[in-house]
């Protein structure tokens, strides 16, 4: 039984809610928030038994709870990833009344949860109120909250197909499609495959519920700047056929597939057996008004930014990203590496049990999830944990190794800043990835120690484990619009010069061992209130409304030329529509 509570709010999903008033105390509420709203389903949906009814939230940050007209239906933890629910039967028990949606959603971070955080109570009495408390993280943007992305309800037949699992491979001409699908609800059913190319072609099929498709004169699919076609996608179209004493079931879903490997030498990275150098950026799923709801302009904005830039890659820095992100990814061929949200591991206490099953479950969660895409190349289990601590060892092998079993086809790392000779985890990563901030945090406007200190760092690392490297950030903040000469901190004079140093550096090491440089950030972004922040996170080469500061033109000038130096420019380039 609910009660009507007498502040509710409109309130849109998909959407942080921390930005959508003027309440302060919600902008930064921690706790439980309550989502309701009510919703007439098609009549055919409470009628037919055969069909079955799903709610489907593709994330809510943190924790969910989910009722259907008053009876709960599911508890989800973690902020990133979607859940689901089965709720036909629900619908069915009140058919005349409208169904009730109601999600409570809980942003509180504990040492347990990914991301960690801890709640803090000041007992001070002369300086804070009675159960005054504040949620401590350490990670560095803003702990926006609530339903983030659709909330949908889609049907399927009783017999249905739950999973589908591909991994490509070719060999000279012909592309190799190993195929697995996963059927619920029939005692027995027949499967059908058939892939398709762009044209709607038929080029290979099955009727089994595995195996392997041959493809002849395979389009295979090639990363942005590095084909003149890239991101190519077949169509495998897996139709399921069920009966029961009751009725007939058919059950299809189409899967883009792109057929492309992915391999780690000691010093390369190679996509289709080519070295593949990751010119691209950092970014967050942040922005103005929604915070972190999915928000369409703005993805499309941005990836008109990321291909104007001539990049051809990002890291899904820190947690999982909207699965339409990863579509767009896909289709475009822009290059990701897929990272979970653990960030800010930082107290011994997130290394226990508690801590590690969760991460290990949260990895399933995320593999299941995006393992089809082709655009994904790498999975990253964390960012900059304090991977010199005892307990990182063990963490970060049962961490890996358990990656590794749920997907074999792809590299693993963990995103570390730790010096190379304390770092726990490395010796279980595929390839290094290190972020540093030298003439920033280090040594704060000594532009000239940049290329020392970089050296150093990549032959420290390359010396002790012989991988390859990739900068996983690097960058410094630029407040838009203000310059001096010779430059200062927070000047995009400053930030332009930082990248060059790196730049200098990197085109040194690329041709041995660095296999890629992401810049940190993208654009810039929302951080909790602390005196080293203004308004935010200010290291994007874009503002947070996403227009150019002047290191944007910069990082386009050398990813264009590292791009006509190590690849092949996509046709639009050479023939570009007349606008
Ligand atoms: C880092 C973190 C990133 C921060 C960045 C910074 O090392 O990985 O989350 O935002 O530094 O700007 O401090």
């Amino acid at each position: 039984m609910f009660c009507q509570t007498d502040h509710v709010i409109d309130m849109p999903v998909p959407a942080s809610y921390n930005d959508i008033t003027q309440d302060p105390t919600l902008r930064d509420f921690i706790g439980w928030v309550w989502y309701e709203r009510e919703v007439t389903v098609p009549a055919r949906w409470i009628t037919d038994e055969g069909i079955r009814v799903v709610l489907r939230v593709g994330s809510a940050h943190y924790y969910s709870v989910v009722w259907v007209n008053g009876v709960k239906v599911t508890e989800h933890e973690g902020g990133h990833l979607p859940f689901e629910a089965e709720i036909g039967t629900l619908l069915r028990k009140e058919p005349t009344i409208p169904c009730r949606i109601t999600i409570a959603v809980n942003n509180t971070l504990t040492l347990h949860t990914l991301p960690p955080g801890s709640i803090q109570y000041m007992n001070d009495s002369t300086r804070y109120p009675d159960g005054f408390f504040v949620q401590n993280t350490n990670f560095d943007f803003y702990n926006y909250a609530g339903i983030h992305r659709p909330v949908l309800l889609y049907t399927t037949p009783k017999a249905y197909l739950d999973d589908i699992t591909v991994v490509t491979d070719f060999k000279d001409n012909t592309g190799l499609v190993r195929y697995s699908v996963s059927v619920q609800g029939a005692a027995s059913a027949t499967v059908k495959v058939t892939l398709m190319d762009t044209g709607g072609h038929c080029v290979a099929s099955s009727n089994e519920p595995s195996g392997v498709l041959k493809v002849a004169d395979v389009n295979l699919w090639w990363p942005y700047l590095m084909h003149e076609n890239p991101g190519y996608l077949y169509s495998l179209e897996v139709r399921l056929m069920a009966t029961d004493e009751r009725s007939t079931y058919e059950d299809v879903y189409a899967l883009p597939v792109g057929i492309r490997t992915v391999n780690v030498t000691s010093n390369q990275f190679l996509i289709n057996n080519k070295p593949f150098y990751f010119h691209g950026v950092n970014k967050h799923e942040d922005a103005d008004i929604r915070g972190k709801g999915l928000d369409w302009p703005l993805v499309v904005k941005d990836f008109n930014l990321i291909k104007w830039l001539g990049a051809n890659s990002f890291r899904t820095s820190h947690y999982p990203y909207a699965e339409e992100i990863l579509q767009m990814c896909d289709r475009h061929g822009i290059v990701v590496i897929d990272e979970s949200p653990g960030v800010g591991i930082k107290d011994i206490r997130s290394f226990g049990n508690a801590s590690l099953t969760h991460h290990l479950a949260v990895m399933d969660e995320l593999v299941r999830r995006d393992k089809n895409h082709p655009s994904v190349v790498m999975w990253s289990v964390a960012n900059e944990p304090a991977s010199e601590m005892p307990p990182a060892e063990n963490y970060f092998k049962t961490l890996i190794l358990h990656t590794k079993a749920l997907d074999p086809t792809r590299p693993v790392t963990y995103i570390t800043d730790s010096n190379y000779a304390r770092d726990k985890g490395a010796p279980f990563v595929d390839v290094i990835c290190v972020n540093s901030y030298f003439s920033w945090y280090h040594d704060p406007g000594h532009l000239e120690l940049i290329s020392l200190q970089l050296n150093t760092q990549f032959e420290d690392w390359y010396g002790k484990y012989k991988k390859p490297i990739i900068q996983s950030e690097y960058g410094a903040d630029a407040v838009p619009g203000i310059h001096n000469d010779p430059p200062v901190m927070f000047t995009e004079e400053y930030q332009k010069v930082v990248l060059q140093n790196y730049h200098n550096m990197f085109d040194q090491k690329r041709k041995k061992y660095v296999i890629g440089e992401l810049i940190w950030n993208f654009a810039d972004f929302m951080t909790t209130q602390g005196i080293t922040r203004v308004v935010g996170n200010k290291k994007g080469i874009f503002t947070r409304q996403r227009q150019p500061k002047a290191a944007a033109f910069l990082l386009k000038e050398r990813y264009w030329k590292l791009a006509n130096e190590t690849g092949t420019l996509p046709l639009w380039t050479k023939y570009p529509c007349p606008l």
